[in-house]
């Protein structure tokens, strides 16, 4: 998700600390410098992720019948591996043949198909599978092997644990999502099936686990910060460029990932060019490296692709209002933007912090205003010290505090609660700066415009990419 700021806190209502400043919500208002002469090396392809389509395991289901089988053990692919290392190899066939039976007893646990059952089942020891691991570079290598650096690790397992638990949930959704959203389907309909999803496998339940912001659907020429208010009936087309941002939690740890949805290939330049910057940036973070540079070579990835829509050929433009953001706990914007361009920026990332990098690729202007009716808001993190007056509006607030904290909203989450006729009270709360809202960020019309985005984490070892899978 881009540019929301939240801050963590599930009980307190008390009015503390001083009015919101300006969340780089919304437009991350101007990178400064402007897109100077990005030196053009191509760089391009070699670092293609691996298994682009293979499809992520345990996902694969149906002939297991698991919905029936609470019981299996979502690890036996390893448990085999295991055993046949451990087996004689001459007595393989044998060998086989046995543990095929013994599969079908045990049968495996794997999702269903949507998606319904909890990761926490899947993973029956309630550790949870990795992200991509990345050695540091250079002067920072050494961390690998660290005594000191690793048992600074192991105290932080429960965290990194934890958003590995919303990662795999954000993964098992999202490509459920990427097989099964079809033309024709209502944007609501898209985003029921991603947050009830999310819902289902993260076992949704107050601050403990949940979904982390709106789910973005924004079309074409609208960048984010679009997800359909109740009783839009807005239908997705073959001829679509849809961004799928969605979010999901566990005790406060994000996983913030999006990637574009296509049904024509004429868009598949596009699409490569973004997927490769957000790669390169991903490839690029590390502790110790300046956030002006990631934007740099951010920006020269996408510049360096170009697509021909219609006839007409366009070098993909980043934009540049647009960023990346570090990760606090229940709060999806840290105090950092990585800029997708090169804006100077020397501020450097540092041991320890999450982040979510996102890229986005227009054939537009690469710059994006406000348009369109706003369905995204958040909780200030410094509440106000001013009393709401209202009290439509104070009950609101209550609510918004009660049920989401600082994380991130959007109107169809008020609906589902219950809250009726509240846009007066959400409007004087704005107002007030008790909560911020994020209208649609929209390029040129008729432009197209394209994102993926993953989250990782500085571990003080390696650096994890927290969100990777087979698909992106
Ligand atoms: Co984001």
């Amino acid at each position: 998700m881009e540019a929301l700021a939240q801050e963590v806190h599930e009980k307190v209502i008390v009015a503390d600390g001083a009015p919101e400043t300006g969340p780089q919500g919304g437009v991350d208002a101007d990178n400064g410098p402007a897109v100077t002469g990005a030196t053009a090396k191509k760089k391009k392809k070699n670092k293609k992720p691996a298994a682009e389509s293979a499809p992520i395991e345990s996902v694969i289901l149906q002939e297991n019948d698991a919905s029936k089988d609470p019981e299996a053990d979502g690890e036996d692919e390893d448990d085999d591996e295991g055993d046949e290392v451990a087996g004689s190899a001459v007595t393989s066939t044998a060998a086989k043949k046995k543990k095929k039976k013994k599969n079908n007893k045990k049968k495996k646990k794997t999702q269903t198909e949507p998606p319904t059952i909890p990761i926490s089942v899947l993973f029956p020891s309630k550790i949870y599978p990795e992200g991509e691991l990345c050695d540091y570079r250079d002067d920072n290598l050494w961390r690998v092997t660290s005594e000191e650096k690793r048992a600074l690790e192991r105290q932080n397992f429960d965290q990194y644990n934890d958003a590995r638990r919303a990662a795999e949930v954000h993964r098992q959704v999202r490509q459920y999502a990427q097989r099964s959203i079809k033309p024709g389907m209502t944007m609501i309909e898209i985003c029921e099936m991603i947050e009830n999803g999310t819902r289902n496998l993260v076992e949704a339940k107050g601050f403990e686990s949940g979904i982390a912001f709106p789910t973005g659907c924004s079309l074409n020429h609208c960048a984010a910060h679009y997800t359909p208010n109740t009783g839009d009936k807005t239908v997705i087309q073959y001829g679509d460029v849809c961004k799928i941002d969605f979010g999901v939690h566990v005790n406060g740890t994000i996983i913030d990932s999006a990637f574009t949805l296509t049904f024509d290939p004429v868009y598949d330049n596009l699409l490569a060019a973004v997927k490769d910057a957000t790669n390169t940036g991903v490839r690029e973070a590390g502790i110790d490296v300046r956030l002006g540079e990631i934007g740099a070579a951010i920006q020269e990835v996408i510049e360096s692709y170009e697509v021909e829509i219609g006839g007409k050929t366009y070098q993909v433009k980043p934009i540049r209002g647009l960023t990346g953001h570090s990760i606090e706990r229940y709060q999806i914007h840290g105090e950092k933007a990585v800029p997708i361009v090169n804006n100077g920026d020397p501020t450097k990332m540092e041991e320890g912090e999450y982040y979510a990098i996102e890229t986005f690729g227009s054939t537009g202007r690469g710059i994006v205003r406000y348009d369109m009716e706003t369905s995204h808001y958040g909780r200030a993190i410094d509440i106000p010290k001013t009393p709401i007056r209202l009290p439509r509006a104070r009950a609101l607030f209550e609510t918004i505090n009660r049920e989401f904290g600082t994380l991130a909203f959007c109107r169809r989450y008020l609906d589902r609660l219950g809250e009726d006729k509240y846009l007066l009270a959400l409007k004087s709360l704005c107002d007030s700066g008790h909560v911020s809202d994020y209208p649609p960020l929209v390029d040129v019309k008729g432009s197209f415009t394209a994102q993926y985005e993953h989250t990782f984490v500085l571990r003080p070892t390696r650096k994890e990419v927290l969100s990777r899978g087979d698909d992106y």
